[in-house]
């Protein structure tokens, strides 16, 4: 079995290059392969399925054309595009997948996440986002006009990027002890996970046993996947 694990590639009409890269890789790489696992962020910022993007319409269709081809398609949610639902999924031929979930790679648990829940010691942001993600808010802010939407949108961004420039650079990665935790949680030896645009793998010990923690890139300057297979795990950048 052959899987593709691709994250934050924060899809924009203002960056026709990373898109173009994206289809490509699509067609190129993720036609090859048993399963395509996308981890958030794949847009730059998706205000709502009833959003009259042509962008969002390309890539839907494109992934439709690689699902119709037996590649499984998975799509997890993002800080950025959290309200990606059901319509776009069934657009795009591709399943939702909770943050975090557990899946079996070569006969190993492997736990996904998007990796914004790992910051907790980014404390403005974890308020946001205990703000933006509770049941009420999702369904008060889904009910919004697109026009306002795009506002909020608009307002988050620019108070994000803002704050963001005058956070320390620990506080804005995941925090050690809590990937300890829901590794443990989770009863995994391997995450994988994207968010804070800082690819490596890192081995870790976890109770005596080695772990370790895989974080894909964002696409910007490069592209980054990871490839895993039966000769395993192959974190790769590429050129846009
Ligand atoms: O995104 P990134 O990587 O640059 O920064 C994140 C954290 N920021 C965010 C916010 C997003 O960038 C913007 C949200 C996109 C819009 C989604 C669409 C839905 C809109 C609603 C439609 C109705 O996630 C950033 C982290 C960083 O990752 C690293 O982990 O630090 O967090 C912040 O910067 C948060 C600030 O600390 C607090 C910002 C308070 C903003 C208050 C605005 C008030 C408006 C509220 C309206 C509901």
């Amino acid at each position: 079995m052959r899987h593709l694990f691709i994250s934050d590639l924060h899809l924009q009409v203002e960056r026709p290059d990373i898109t173009r890269a994206f289809l490509h890789c699509l067609q190129q790489r993720a036609s090859q392969v048993d399963a395509l696992y996308i981890l958030g962020d794949f847009f730059e910022v998706w205000l709502g399925d009833d959003d009259p993007n042509p962008l969002a319409r390309e890539v839907a269709s494109a992934l439709a054309a690689v699902a119709a081809k037996g590649v499984k398609i998975y799509l997890m949610h993002g800080n950025r595009d959290f309200l990606l639902g059901k319509r776009f999924c069934q657009e795009a031929r591709c399943a939702l997948l909770t943050d975090p979930t557990v899946i079996t790679l070569n006969g190993e648990p492997v736990l996904l996440m998007h990796g914004d829940s790992l910051c907790i010691d980014d404390l403005g942001y974890m308020r946001l986002r205990r703000l933006l993600r509770n049941p009420l808010s999702l369904f008060i802010l889904r009910n919004l006009s697109l026009n306002t939407r795009h506002k909020i949108g608009r307002k988050l961004r620019s108070e994000s990027s803002e704050q963001t420039r005058y956070k320390a650079s620990d506080i804005t990665d995941v925090n050690p002890d809590k990937v300890v935790e829901v590794m443990r949680e989770h009863k995994v030896r391997t995450l994988i996970h994207g968010h804070t645009h800082r690819p490596a793998v890192h081995d870790m010990e976890i109770d005596g046993q080695a772990a370790k923690r895989i974080v894909l890139g964002d696409w910007d300057k490069n592209g980054w996947a990871l490839e895993v297979d039966e000769d395993g795990y192959r974190l790769e950048r590429f050129a846009l």
